[in-house]
């Protein structure tokens, strides 16, 4: 099992105060790794160090706006001062916004894909020197369903995670000589604040119908937890994945791989 062991090295997850990240660096922190976490606003960092606190983890929090290049460059210096350079960069950071394309205006796509998409090339860039230099590490991008499938409402969204995926295959093409892998992983639809809206029960107290096309979307028949991308995430993070590179492992409980209920 030490193939899985993260022991000595810091991981950094990015908007991690809860949601996916706070799973993701959860099941790191189990594996051994020193976690390291941003968020946008003080607040959320507060929220998200008491959480750990909480989960009986030493995180250490900083508030950095993962698009803002020059806080980047900030925030992975005073990472390397106050904890060690970085050996694990998961870019969980993201939004979503749902507006059909013809009512979306350019700037709020620019948001999406600056978020989405410019960040973690930001965020790779700024970490991927001390990773040479210590011999290789590790980067794995949160992408989704819609890195392979389009919806209605979510074009910058798709757009991004697309985008996402081939910037993850980039990486590991221009990097892996150096001992770095880059993977993906490709969450489902999974039960957090991100998604509520897809939820909300009805007035009548019924299922909302997203929800119920979504369960019959999805072999597991149930949303996924943000917990079930904890292993998939120490897997993609330890040396148990090391001639794994450019792949995307998706975590969708058979979602791409069915055609659906029949209604
Ligand atoms: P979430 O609940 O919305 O959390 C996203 C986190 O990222 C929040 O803490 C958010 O902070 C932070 N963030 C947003 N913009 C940021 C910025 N510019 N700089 C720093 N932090 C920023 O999302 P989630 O559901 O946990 O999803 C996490 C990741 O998984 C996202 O990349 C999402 O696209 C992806 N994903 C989610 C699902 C799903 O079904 N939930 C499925 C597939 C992929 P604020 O609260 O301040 O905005
Ligand atoms: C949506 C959802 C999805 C999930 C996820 C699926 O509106 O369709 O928000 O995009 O967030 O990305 O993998």
């Amino acid at each position: 099992m030490d193939l899985f062991s993260l022991k000595g090295k810091v991981a950094l997850v990015t908007g991690a105060s809860y949601g996916i990240g706070f799973a993701i660096a959860k099941a790191l922190s189990a594996a051994g790794a020193t976690i390291v976490f941003n968020d946008i606003k003080q607040e959320l960092v507060d929220k998200g160090l008491a959480a750990y606190k909480e989960a009986g983890i030493d995180a250490h929090g900083y508030v950095c706006d993962v698009t803002d290049e020059d806080a980047v460059a900030k925030l992975i210096a005073a990472i390397k001062k106050d904890v060690g350079p970085i050996n694990i960069l998961v870019n969980n950071a993201g939004i979503i916004k749902r507006i059909p394309m013809l009512e979306m205006t350019a700037a709020q796509f620019r948001q999406v894909i600056d978020v989405d998409l410019n960040a973690p090339f930001i965020m790779a860039k700024a970490v991927i020197p001390d990773m040479i230099e210590m011999g290789g590490g590790k980067i794995i991008n949160i992408c989704s369903m819609m890195s392979e499938l389009g919806r209605e409402t979510v074009s910058a969204y798709a757009a991004a995670k697309g985008g996402l995926k081939m910037l993850t295959k980039n990486i590991a093409s221009e990097y892996g000589q150096y001992n770095i892998q880059c993977n993906g992983i490709g969450p489902g639809y999974i039960a957090t604040p991100q998604t509520a809206p897809l939820r909300e029960p009805q007035p009548d107290g019924s299922k909302h119908p997203f929800d119920q096309f979504i369960l019959a979307k999805t072999p597991a028949n149930r949303w996924g937890e943000a917990s079930d991308l904890g292993g998939p995430a120490v897997f993609l993070a330890s040396a148990a994945s090391d001639f794994v590179n450019g792949h995307i492992l998706y975590v969708d409980g058979g979602i791409l791989a069915y055609i659906g209920k029949q209604p």
